[in-house]
């Protein structure tokens, strides 16, 4: 255990701590488990009075990163609120963190597994044995199949900067491991943005209250960006237009001026649509266009960008002065924006190709497609392009976690370009974004490169690829901040996968549906319970997160995991360290402390911050690139925004489509991220604890569903049970499932999702899955 004390021995000295005598917060804590959500809140008479020290901390998954702060009496969480001077407010997930950090269900103690895989039986044994066993494993593992036998699958549990960083880096130094390739989440978006404009995770979130006109596309951030939606409200307030595009009538919707029904997977039609009307309609900023984008520059015969001498970067366009083909950037050019009419005939620009993509769809073509109204269509498009400013809601998006999701994200990006969005408050697009778009984090540890030539398994594909043992037979695996039985798509194949692996690690801190497939389970700490830090792309703070209390029994950090394990396999030195110089590591270069943060989060930029300001991208060229030339060269798909139908559809596979006639989609619920939180009883208590299903009283009465029926959806991968919710509050044919529910509370929406990764990013297409509902029975 000396790892621990070093590594947290001093952790308790830089806390910050005010003592307060309170009574009232105790009241919460002390009614953890009382059955009535409302009434153990509202317990707040003073039972003793006591000394309550308060920490600091942030929600540190897949969502806002909200400031908490946790009152600790006795050495025990009493309380947990929202920082009180925080930008924003944390919600009741947050605040339900103390029933987490003191669920009675922790993980206390490593175990072993004793019964068959998914049954959960294991037998607490010591951490020495644990870690012997693992380092022999993965001893044993390297020497039989090589490193490309052992699998690493880190997530959005923890996204501290040092959590999954530091996990990797002791795999790297154990020679590598095979690792996933796209997100679950929004590589879609990744695919689109990083060459387009030159980085990800770039947010317009500090001017949205600026905005006139919300475009929440394939968005809900009523729910998913809850703690920001003060912001939509205060833009609605002002007067903003707010437009909801998404097959549901969602919690966003509620709140809308309008709701657009969609067909699911089509959104690219739908926006190449609008963009055809502000072409035709000359409703586009020719002069942002000409100065800030690619859209001037040359495509030769053969469709490809054309270099000056074939030069990198060295893009051609046509002058309009002296009727020549030269740099973009030749001293006193003038480039045309179009050769269309002209006697040019060797070469077309960008904007040209753009436009004749978009002609092929006119507004009635849109509506078939999409099952927009063509008068919407005409009307959504001059209303997006005459409202200054105007906002596309994107955030990782539903609508991109879908085949050919990454036309989708490019298809916004060019709305936004095209009308000159970006750049001014209450404009462009908002993405997920946090500190990383004002400065680079270091890693934790210093890199050192793994074995050359691993491969790597597209995250859809977990599943399938490690039960068939593609590309290889996987000897070792590990799992942490994830949860992959809910959270990838093919449950069923997951499980296979996780049967087929002799020797499986999860390091979770609650008997997860995936921790039930474990050869070796660790407890692991939660919130409140280590010294991290925050500072990642979804805050716009750098925030110290502090220890509060003692974990449950034998738990640990990720990192004394790691420590511990490069110990016994000869490289402890590189990671036996305190925390504070892990989290000095990360910081360095940035101009931010550990003493600042200490005092306070610290947001590294004025706000309100205004990415992508004076038409500056962050691309080699500096300008925003419409035409991806890799996606051609190397994909072989179409370098601009191009519709491809969903191969999962109904017009896509119609044979399929005769078994599976629904389209299901997803969507995020209040009470979890993901699986996380799902099963804390606040929660349950004041939303719902079993999952439920969206279905059109038209669809329903087809197959004589009632409200409240127990149903089953279901298609060739798998099967799905919930509680019918019959409704006209989603579209005909399109039945919306619920993320986040564990196998033990009924089984997640993943057991049926289409684990297709998307071509261009290798996320999932979740959201383009066709589906068959019966009732129970
Ligand atoms: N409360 C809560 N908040 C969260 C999360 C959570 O789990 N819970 N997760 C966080 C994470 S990691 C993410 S990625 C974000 C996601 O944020 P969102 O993208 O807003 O979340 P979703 O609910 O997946 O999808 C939003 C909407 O997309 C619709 N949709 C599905 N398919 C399509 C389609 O093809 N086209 C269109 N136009 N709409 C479609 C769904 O009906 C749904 O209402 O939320 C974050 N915030
Ligand atoms: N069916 C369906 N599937 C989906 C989605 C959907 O809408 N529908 N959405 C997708 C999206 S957008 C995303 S981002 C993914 C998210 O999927 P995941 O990244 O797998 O997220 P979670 O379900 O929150 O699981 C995180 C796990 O990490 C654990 N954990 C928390 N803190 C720590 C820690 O410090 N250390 C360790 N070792 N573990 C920790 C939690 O207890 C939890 O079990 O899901 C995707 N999957
Ligand atoms: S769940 Fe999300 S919105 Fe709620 S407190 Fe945590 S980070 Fe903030
Ligand atoms: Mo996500």
């Amino acid at each position: 255990m000396n790892g621990e004390t070093k590594l947290f021995g001093k952790s308790l000295k830089f806390s910050r701590r005010t003592f307060i005598k309170t009574a009232g917060s105790i009241g919460a804590g002390m009614s953890f488990g009382v059955p009535m959500f409302r009434s153990s809140l509202a317990v707040t008479a003073p039972l003793i009075e006591a000394e309550t020290e308060t920490y600091r901390s942030t929600c540190n998954m897949e969502c806002l990163h909200c400031n908490l702060t946790a009152h600790v009496t006795g050495g025990k969480l009493v309380k947990v609120e929202a920082s009180q001077d925080f930008h924003v407010k944390g919600c009741l997930r947050g605040l339900s963190r103390i029933q987490w950090v003191n669920h009675p269900d922790r993980l206390k103690y490593p175990m072993k597994r004793v019964g068959e895989k998914g049954e959960g039986k294991f037998q607490r044994i010591s951490w020495d044995e644990a870690l012997d066993t693992i380092a022999t494993k993965l001893r044993q593992t390297k020497a039989e199949l090589g490193n490309k036998g052992i699998f690493l699958m880190t997530a959005s549990g923890n996204m501290s900067a040092l959590t999954n960083s530091t996990a990797s880096a002791f795999f790297d130094y154990f020679g590598g491991a095979v690792r996933t390739s796209g997100s679950l989440c929004c590589s879609a978006v990744t695919a689109a943005m990083v060459p387009m404009l030159g980085i990800r995770y770039v947010d317009t979130r500090d001017t949205i209250a600026d905005s006139k006109y919300l475009l929440c596309w394939g968005n809900n951030p009523a729910v998913t960006m809850q703690a920001y939606f003060k912001e939509f409200a205060k833009a609605l307030k002002q007067g903003a237009r707010m437009v909801v595009i998404d097959p549901r009538f969602s919690e966003t919707a509620a709140k809308a001026d309008e709701w657009v029904p969609i067909n699911p997977g089509t959104d690219t039609a739908l926006a190449l649509g609008m963009l055809n009307v502000i072409i035709q309609e000359k409703l586009y900023d020719e002069k942002y266009l000409l100065e800030h984008t690619s859209a001037p520059f040359l495509v030769d015969a053969s469709g490809d960008l054309a270099l000056y001498e074939g030069k990198k970067e060295a893009f051609l366009v046509y002058d309009g002065i002296t009727g020549q083909v030269v740099p973009h950037d030749h001293p006193g050019v003038k480039p045309m924006l179009t050769l269309a009419g002209s006697n040019v005939t060797d070469y077309k620009t960008v904007f040209d190709l753009i436009a004749s993509e978009c002609a092929q769809w006119p507004t009635a073509k849109v509506e078939k497609e999409t099952d927009v109204p063509a008068q919407t269509v005409l009307r959504l498009a001059r209303e997006y392009a005459v409202a200054k400013p105007a906002m596309i809601v994107q955030n990782m998006s539903g609508a991109q976690r879908t085949e050919y999701g990454a036309y989708v994200a490019m298809s916004q990006f060019y709305l936004a370009l095209f009308t000159g969005s970006y750049g001014i408050k209450g404009g462009g697009v908002l993405d997920a974004g946090g500190v990383t778009q004002f400065f680079s984090v270091k890693p934790p540890v210093k890199p050192k490169a793994p074995t050359p030539g691993l491969p790597t398994i597209p995250i859809s594909k977990v599943g399938e690829w490690i039960a068939n043992d593609k590309p290889n037979p996987i000897g070792f695996a590990w799992f942490m901040t994830s949860s992959p039985v809910t959270q990838n798509p093919n449950t069923n194949a997951v499980k296979a996968a996780l049967k087929r692996v002799p020797f499986v690690v999860v390091a979770d801190n609650l008997m997860t549906s995936t921790a039930l497939y474990a050869d070796m389970l660790l407890p692991v700490c939660t919130v409140f319970e280590e010294t991290n830090l925050m500072a990642g792309i979804r805050s716009h703070y750098v925030q110290l997160m502090e220890k509060a209390v003692e974990p449950p029994g034998e738990a640990k950090s990720d990192i004394w995991i790691m420590t511990e394990l490069a110990k016994r396999l000869g490289f402890g030195e590189t990671f036996d360290k305190p925390i504070e110089k892990y989290i000095e590591a990360v910081l360095d270069g940035t101009g931010i402390t550990l003493d600042q943060i200490k005092k306070a989060p610290v947001k590294p930029v004025a706000t309100p911050y205004i990415p992508f300001a004076g038409g500056k991208f962050r691309t080699p060229s500096g300008k925003a690139m419409l035409f991806v030339q890799d996606w051609k060269t190397k994909k072989n798909l179409s370098p601009i925004a191009t519709y491809y139908r969903p191969v999962e559809s109904p017009l896509g596979s119609p044979e399929l489509f005769k078994k599976y006639p629904l389209m299901a989609v997803q969507r995020k619920q209040h009470r979890s991220i993901h699986s996380s939180f799902s099963t804390l009883p606040y929660l349950n208590e004041a939303t719902t604890n079993r999952p439920h299903l969206m279905l059109h009283p038209d669809d329903a009465a087809n197959r004589g569903i009632h409200s409240g029926d127990v149903v089953i959806a279901f298609n060739e991968r798998g099967q799905h049970k919930a509680v019918a919710d019959v409704t006209s509050k989603i579209k005909k044919g399109v039945v919306s499932l619920e993320n986040g529910w564990w196998e033990q509370q009924g089984g997640s929406s993943s057991h049926v999702t289409n684990d297709k990764p998307e071509p261009l990013g290798h996320g999932q297409s979740c959201n383009s899955t066709l589906i068959e509902v019966k009732k129970e029975g």
